[in-house]
């Protein structure tokens, strides 16, 4: 049973070339845990808050608070706990912030002592993080929805959608996933060079979206995967993260690209629009955060045959997600650690998804580092679904290539998620 002995916070980067915190803890035998806090962009009104210190330093996003806060009070909090009593620390953490949303010390500060705590108990324990988060349950290695094209949030708004991805459940493994991903992004490179608009890439390493319309994004999308050599709707599937709140509010949607504003409705029509136009499996955030009965009635027009996910609208509460289960807002939810602060929280609101019946996803931030927590996050709690942006840009294939680590350690005790991870039933989506 190893104790805390130190705790110290430390200003490291992250893929937007911002300041952020890593936490490094230290046990009394010997064993060290570390883990940095990921950013986002587009972020729910609900997440924990994202400490930042204002000012002139680095455009006000520094993070020298934060970092006080993790070598300071939160230290002072957590010296002398057993490291392996993960919901003691993170209670620790809460009570020594003292708000709701980590108000006071950041939720950057939280959410890297929480997974550093981990991190240090399990090198502790000797085995590999995976397997020490299963504790001997059932696991799976989880379905990757990869970004082809970014927009919305992480392109300069050049498009409304801010994620055009592919996912491949019909994939034999994790590994031919990634193969056929590839071979899209790259079918999609050639297009937008051969139509003179390749223009680097977004935030998370998809292409830069250089589209008149947000359809005819999708209608690249499913050339390049016809290019590639794949049956769009059987060997590839579509998913879009909307990330409505971004441009909606009080019930009004503003399509920027288009120069459109619509209702509830009006946008909920466009998207059952495009969910018959195209081969689409999985849709985020198709609403707003404060567009619950859009959300509900987006879902009983399109539950049956869609995945409708929640991030601004969930959180990665658990009491919401229970809830969204329960009243159908969504039949998935995105789970991302940064949002709730703990690793408690986070495994709490994965809990509440899989007793609720509903479908999980565990995400990454469009702010990313070379840190892989997620990757073992998303096997050992068996959420079946796995959301890491492109794959481009190390902060990505860092996730990705430890995901076929794990796969090659596992063999069979770990099979491939599958069509089993996601609401709806094994289809053609077109
Ligand atoms: C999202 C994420 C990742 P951000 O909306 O799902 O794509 O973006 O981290 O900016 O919230
Ligand atoms: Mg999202």
């Amino acid at each position: 049973m190893a104790r805390i002995v130190s705790v110290k916070g430390r200003r490291v980067w992250d893929s937007r070339a911002r300041p952020t915190v890593e936490a490094e803890i230290a046990l009394d035998d010997g064993a060290v845990g570390r883990a940095i806090a990921p950013a986002g962009a587009s972020m729910g009104s609900g997440e924990a808050v994202d400490l930042r210190d204002g000012g002139a330093s680095q455009g006000g996003m520094d993070v020298t608070r934060a970092v006080a806060a993790v070598s300071g009070p939160l230290a002072g909090a957590l010296r002398g706990m057993e490291a392996a009593d993960q919901a003691a620390i993170d209670g620790a953490i809460r009570a020594c912030d003292g708000t709701t949303r980590f108000a006071n010390l950041g939720g950057n500060a939280a959410i890297a002592v929480s997974m550093a705590a981990l991190h240090a108990a399990c090198a502790s324990a000797r085995v590999p993080l995976d397997e020490y988060l299963a504790a001997g349950g059932p696991v799976r290695i989880p379905v990757p929805e990869i970004q082809i094209f970014g927009g919305g949030a992480h392109a300069g708004r050049r498009v409304d959608i801010q994620d055009f991805l592919v996912v491949c459940p019909s994939a034999r493994n994790f590994g031919e996933a990634l193969d056929r991903t590839a071979d899209v992004y790259h079918a999609a490179r050639k297009l937008l060079k051969d139509a003179g608009k390749l223009q680097g890439v977004a935030d998370e390493g998809g292409f830069w979206p250089v589209f008149a319309t947000n359809d005819e994004a999708l209608e690249m999308l499913v050339r390049a995967i016809e290019a590639a050599g794949y049956t769009p709707g059987d060997e590839v599937h579509i998913a879009l993260d909307i990330a409505a709140s971004d441009f909606g509010r009080g019930g009004r949607y503003k399509l920027g690209l288009e120069n459109r504003e619509l209702d509830s409705d009006g946008l909920s029509e466009m998207l059952l629009g495009w969910l018959g136009r195209y081969p689409i499996l999985s849709i985020e955030d198709p609403l707003a955060e404060d567009d619950i009965e859009g959300f509900k009635r987006f879902t009983a027009a399109a539950g049956d045959r869609v995945q409708i996910v929640g991030d601004d609208l969930l959180v990665t509460d658990a009491g919401r997600v229970a809830t969204a289960a329960r009243e159908r807002h969504v039949n998935c939810a995105l789970i991302k650690p940064n949002q709730i602060g703990t690793v408690t929280g986070t495994k709490a609101a994965l809990d509440a998804a899989q007793a609720g019946g509903i479908a999980a996803i565990v995400s990454a931030r469009s702010g990313e580092t070379e840190d892989i927590s997620i990757a073992p996050f998303a096997v050992g709690w068996n959420a079946g679904q796995f959301k890491v942006g492109s794959i481009a840009r190390g902060e990505r294939t860092a996730k990705w290539n430890e995901m076929l680590r794990i796969e090659e350690r596992l063999g069979s005790r770990a099979p491939y998620a599958g069509w089993g991870a996601f609401p709806v039933k094994e289809r053609s989506a077109r």
